[in-house]
């Protein structure tokens, strides 16, 4: 088997399995503020309450992140948990540094396929 026709065959089972998990004909990415949680186009301590609440399995909380998990993820790195909340803390009161893009204004991650998503809008 020639080496180009082994990467087709790999390159045809592999692209599908990504391409169907981020991306479907009906769907594509929304445009968030990364730190919004609840998506009232302002970042405040209550987006940081709302990922603690979200962390500890409140369902309030869930159904406000909704079907965009990362606007959760103010620092952007994969993950929604306790420290996306204290950056965004520091962020409010301490003068840290802001969440990762997009923000302050609304955009589409840069980088969609790091595991959480904000989407599907038809
Ligand atoms: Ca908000
Ligand atoms: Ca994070």
């Amino acid at each position: 088997m020639k080496t180009t026709t082994l990467i087709s065959i790999v390159l045809a089972l592999v692209v599908p399995v990504i391409v169907t998990a981020e991306v479907d004909d009906q769907g594509m990415f929304i445009s968030f503020i990364r730190g919004d949680v609840d998506h009232n186009d302002v970042v405040n301590i209550v987006d940081a309450i709302v990922i603690i609440r979200y962390i500890l399995g409140d369902e309030v909380a869930a159904d406000k992140i909704g079907d965009c998990l990362d606007s959760a993820d103010a620092d952007d790195d994969g993950g929604v948990n306790i420290p996306d909340a204290i950056y965004l803390l520091n962020y409010l009161f301490r003068n840290g540094p802001p969440p990762k893009w997009p923000f302050p204004d609304p955009g589409i991650d840069p980088l969609p396929f790091d595991g959480i998503l904000c989407g599907w809008a038809s």
